[in-house]
């Protein structure tokens, strides 16, 4: 038996049926941080098909790496609802606060987006948005590795309703979409929670922005290693869009 041939006949036959699938989604999240999991687990728990498109080989953004590496997340009670939820162990601290094991987070988040239906596609970046006449009808992707070593290839496209930007500090998918984006503020952590959600929304048609990415856009305050408001915020990325598919 050549089992080496099988294999890679495996791995070309599944692996092109996999990203077939991510070419044509109901919504296409970019980015596996707090707020692109939570967006595409609570679409994807209401029945959405939802691919999540992150460059990293990695899932968990910036969650993972705690607060300066040392390997504690915390958040506020009132906002630890999904955590809670995907069971991940909340242990009461300081001042409201309770802490958790990030990395145990971010797997048991992408763990429920997975067991909920989304797909996750990972080592694949977003390089451009695809637009018609005004509207962004999801995005250019290409190998992360690709454009690391600068190699001139044309890029694929995935197309979607709606496109989230959960991309981070650097809202990279609205500023291929044109929108202006101011780049957060200092740290005020409480502030900065309230406000991710408040400016969590729709910025062009088709395209919303969650997380941090949301933050930058307006120029909000950075909160640094608490973790709530990039939970909510996905949540609420999500919600507006269920209530506009349905
Ligand atoms: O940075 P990230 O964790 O964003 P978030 O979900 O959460 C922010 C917090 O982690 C933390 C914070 C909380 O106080 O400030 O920083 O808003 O996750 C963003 C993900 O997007 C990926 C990136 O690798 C990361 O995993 N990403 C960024 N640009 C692209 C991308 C791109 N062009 N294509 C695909 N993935």
């Amino acid at each position: 038996m050549r089992v080496e041939r099988e294999i890679t006949s495996i791995i070309l036959r599944e692996g092109y049926e996999f990203i077939n699938y991510c070419s044509e989604s109901d919504v296409i999240v970019v980015g596996a941080g707090p707020a692109g999991l939570t967006c595409a687990y609570e679409l994807a728990k209401n029945d959405v098909d939802v691919t999540v498109v992150e460059r990293k080989l990695y899932v968990g953004g910036g969650m993972t790496g705690g607060g300066m590496l040392f390997p504690a997340g915390v958040i506020m009670e009132e906002t630890a609802e999904v955590l809670e939820e995907v069971g991940v162990e909340l242990r009461p601290a300081e001042a409201g606060l309770l802490v958790f094991n990030p990395v145990e987070a971010a797997v048991k988040l992408a763990n429920a987006a997975l067991e909920a239906g989304a797909r996750i596609l990972v080592g694949v970046e977003v390089e451009d948005v695809i637009e018609r006449r005004g509207r962004v009808c999801g995005v250019v992707v290409n190998w992360t590795a690709v454009n690391a070593a600068n190699m001139h290839v044309d890029p694929l496209a995935f197309e979607s309703e709606y496109t989230v930007d959960a991309t981070g500090h650097e809202a990279a998918v609205c500023k291929l979409a044109g929108i202006e984006v101011s780049g957060e503020g200092p740290m005020w952590a409480e502030r900065g929670e309230e406000l991710v959600v408040k400016h969590t929304q729709e910025v062009k048609p088709g395209l919303f922005v969650a997380g941090m990415a949301a933050s930058a856009v307006k120029g909000a305050y950075r909160m640094g290693p608490i973790f709530g408001g990039m939970l909510e915020s996905g949540k609420r990325a999500a919600e507006e869009i269920l209530e506009r598919l349905t």
